[in-house]
């Protein structure tokens, strides 16, 4: 077999490391516990017809108190990292003031036990869980949203800043902005294209703001990144309208993001692109040198490449761009864009089977931010498991997803990359937003009537991956 075969065997750096992702919402339950309030992942969950079967994060996979047989779990399966969020509202249930000692209490202990085990921890501050306070004043559209998450950024780095080396601000504020201000899919459901693009703006002040709060109150050593939606947009052919197409959608998927975040500037096409719906007067003289701080690393979460074309904005048929349903399109002043479904395999989301997507992103943000180090911080699949009479969960399906994938990334690092590690999305199976418990991505199934937790062979395979630092056969589960 490949891995046994030093020609063939597709091996990484030592140093390389092997993660898993979750985030607080998705996972803790425990929502009215320690003075936790709710977040607008609460409020929007329990609004009839927001999600599946009206599922909600109320009891989720309870890791809040089963925290300590996760953390066993992954150091079963040898994970050298793990990426978790912190949830706002247990640490500031107004969104402001003073924090809460018993809700950071959680998350010290947590760090902790992963420590103790030899697990590096890597906390995201903000996976999509604004405290409901700060959006009845406003949200992510109101700038003193920004001010407010810089503020929570020190509290959560004051407290565990001597023991988290590595930290991200913000993940996929793409889907902050765009899902639950535009197309209104996740949390707060609002439907408003030019409060969309506020909020994206303020998303990137929060960063900034974040970055330097963080900055202030940690050891010097410590890492700050962002995960960034990072999206593949391919055009459908090489004609002009369709080149245009794509780029606008890259400048509404990415640009408006990693433009001023690591350019100090937004794509000059996209302020021509939205002027009908606004004039960014948000945007203050100093802000842009504000979210342009400089960053320790980058982390790019990835799934499926986007296919787009140019279309007449008359002909609004049904959207195919894999971002759940809705009249709106999450997609500002786009009504010219067309999106189609990426030919190939599928997995359980509807999303195409593309890791050549994976190495093209890699290798652009190579190009586009020279010398900043990559981690993949997301990436993964949802199938629909079942448990066998044994006992087991087989997943061959989501086996081959990972082998592809990371054997991109191992690509990537030959073709002069600095990826340094790969964090699977999910450790578990978990609460997956508007799509509710529906979606299984994780390498460890819940059964959600006991919330037992039992390992799939993918969580077995990728063990031996991080163990050997080689990637076994995929037959070889
Ligand atoms: C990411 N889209 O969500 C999130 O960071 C995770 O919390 C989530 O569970 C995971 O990916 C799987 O969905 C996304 O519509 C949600 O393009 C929606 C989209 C992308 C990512």
């Amino acid at each position: 077999p490949d891995s046994e075969n030093p020609a063939t065997a597709v091996t990484f750096p030592p140093a390389f490391l092997w993660g898993a992702a979750t985030s607080a919402y998705q996972i803790e339950g425990a929502v009215r516990e320690d003075g936790r309030t709710p977040s607008i992942w609460d409020t929007f969950s329990h609004t009839p017809g927001k999600t599946a079967g009206g599922d909600h994060g109320d009891i989720a996979v309870d890791h809040y108190h089963r925290y300590r047989e996760d953390v066993a779990l992954m150091a079963e399966l040898g994970l050298g990292a793990y990426r978790f969020s912190v949830s706002w509202s247990r640490v500031q249930p107004t969104g402001r003031g003073p924090a809460v000692q018993k809700g950071l209490d959680f998350y010290r202990r947590l760090v902790d036990e992963l420590l103790s085990k030899g697990i590096k921890p890597a906390v995201t501050l903000y996976h999509w869980d604004l405290p409901q306070e700060l959006e009845d004043a406003g949200g992510w559209p109101e700038r003193d949203t920004a001010y407010r998450f810089a503020e929570y950024a020190q509290i959560v780095g004051e407290a565990l800043g001597d023991r988290v080396e590595q930290w991200m601000t913000l993940n996929e504020p793409w889907c902050s902005a765009f899902l639950g201000y535009a197309s209104g899919v996740h949390a707060p459901g609002r439907t408003d294209p030019a409060a969309s693009l506020r909020a994206a703006h303020h998303l990137n002040l929060a960063h900034g703001l974040g970055t330097s709060a963080l900055r202030s109150v940690m050891p010097a050593r410590n890492q700050v990144a962002i995960s960034l939606n990072s999206s593949v947009v391919r055009p459908l052919s090489q004609s002009p309208a369709d080149l245009a197409a794509a780029r606008k959608i890259d400048d509404l998927a990415n640009g408006v993001f990693h433009g001023p975040i690591l350019h100090g500037a937004y794509p000059e096409s996209l302020y021509v692109a939205t002027a009908q719906l606004t004039d960014w007067d948000h945007v203050l003289d100093d802000d842009l040198a504000l979210i342009n701080q400089p960053l320790d690393a980058l982390g790019l979460n990835y799934y499926t490449p986007a296919l787009v074309s140019a279309a007449d904005p008359s002909a609004r048929g049904p959207r195919a761009d894999g971002h759940g349903s809705s009249d709106h399109s999450p997609w500002p002043a786009a009504d010219d864009v067309a999106f189609h479904q990426t030919p190939g395999d599928r997995t359980e989301m509807g999303w195409t089977i593309d890791p050549t997507g994976l190495h093209e992103l890699i290798m652009r943000y190579t190009r586009e931010a020279p010398g900043l180090p990559l981690y993949i911080t997301e990436n993964g699949a949802a199938y629909d498991d079942k448990i066998d009479s044994d006992g087991r969960v087989h997943d061959p399906e989501r086996v081959a997803y990972l082998h592809g994938h990371l054997s991109a990334v191992r690509r990537a690092i030959a073709d002069g990359a600095d990826v340094r590690g790969y964090f699977l999305w999910s450790l578990l199976d978990n609460f997956e937003w508007s799509y509710g418990y529906g979606k299984r991505f994780g390498a460890v199934y819940v059964d959600y009537a006991t919330l037992e937790r039992t390992p799939k062979s993918s969580a077995h395979w990728y063990a031996k991956a991080a163990r050997t630092g080689t990637l076994p056969e995929v037959e070889a589960v």
